[in-house]
């Protein structure tokens, strides 16, 4: 069976791969991923130093999915530019996402301007989307920011890069960011991050469940899947083709992948689950989503991807 999904010239034997934030903090973590078996993987979005993040609690798993507050703790754009220049050099026919996060433009430019002028092959994903830094909004709701960002980051740069958006809920905002990003030379658009300043509580202590911003955190897991799918789908149908989508959010198993697949994804994420049961998941995933596959007679994603259904 053919599992091989593409983005841009960069070819993955399956779509597999870990939503960024999600295992792939530390080295130890990045290890495991590489040995499983999905089709690659993200590093956790850096600042151009280490960050702590939030104060803990900050990531709490709750009936239908997750609420995290992190903070964008990581260890340093170095860390993982270096951890990536490794990968490829260990492995010449593979290659990773890096993600990066800074907390203004300056900071992702010039970690945009160290990539570029580096040895790095993969694929660079800058992440408009974090809703976790107090006193930071999100760059992808502020549609201005995100077309000055992304016409100083092409002034210079020339490798393959995607951004990681938001979820929207308006047809108005679907038309207009999707206008926004066909202007650039973009590889892809990762749908979605967490869905921003949810609120879980705890009825028997009647209080939030994590400490930062007072409770109010990014929703992941099955609460977002219907969310998801929707953005994958509006901006898969609004893209100019050669901008693939990325689809992130609610998945636990393969018929989720498939769903994500069918309304065009080229590559599909796994977070609040992977998180829950760690890179085996991988192996999982895989058998289930080929299982629904050959239930339905499909040799290749190819044969279904994007071929969502009208009614
Ligand atoms: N989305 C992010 O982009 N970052 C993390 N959480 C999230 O939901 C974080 O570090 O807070």
């Amino acid at each position: 069976m053919n599992l091989t999904s593409r983005i841009s010239n960069f070819e993955f034997e399956n779509p597999l791969m870990n939503a960024s934030g999600v295992w792939c903090k530390e080295a130890e973590q990045l290890d495991e991923l590489k040995r499983s078996q999905a089709g690659t993987f993200v590093t956790k979005s850096a600042t151009p130093q280490q960050r702590e993040g939030n104060p803990s609690p900050r990531y709490v798993e709750v009936p239908l999915g997750s609420i995290n507050s992190m903070g964008l703790p990581n260890k340093g754009f170095d860390f993982y530019l270096d951890y990536s220049l490794r990968y490829q050099n260990e492995n010449p026919e593979k290659i990773n996402f890096l993600s990066i996060a800074g907390m203004c433009a300056d900071d992702n430019l010039e970690m945009l301007k160290k990539i570029d002028s580096s040895d790095f092959k993969g694929i660079t994903e800058l992440n408009l989307s974090c809703p976790n830094v107090p006193g930071k909004p999100q760059v992808g709701y502020d549609f201005e920011a995100t077309e000055k960002i992304l016409s100083q980051v092409y002034e210079f740069f020339q490798k393959p890069m995607g951004v990681k958006l938001p979820p929207y809920f308006d047809f108005a905002h679907f038309d207009q960011m999707a206008a926004i990003l066909n202007k650039f030379p973009l590889q892809y658009v990762n749908c979605i991050n967490s869905v921003g300043n949810g609120l879980y509580i705890d009825t028997d202590s009647e209080s939030v469940v994590i400490k930062p911003k007072d409770g109010f955190g990014g929703i992941g897991g099955a609460y977002v899947k219907p969310t998801a799918l929707a953005n994958v789908r509006a901006f898969y149908t609004r893209l100019d083709s050669q901008i693939a989508v990325i689809g992130c959010g609610g998945v636990e198993n393969g018929r989720d992948v498939f769903e994500h697949l069918l309304c065009g994804a080229q590559m599909v994420q796994i977070g609040t689950q992977l998180a829950k049961e760690g890179p085996q998941i991988f192996d999982r995933v895989l058998s289930e989503l080929q299982t629904i596959m050959k239930e339905k007679g499909y040799n290749s994603i190819d044969d279904f991807r994007g071929k969502l259904k009208s009614i």
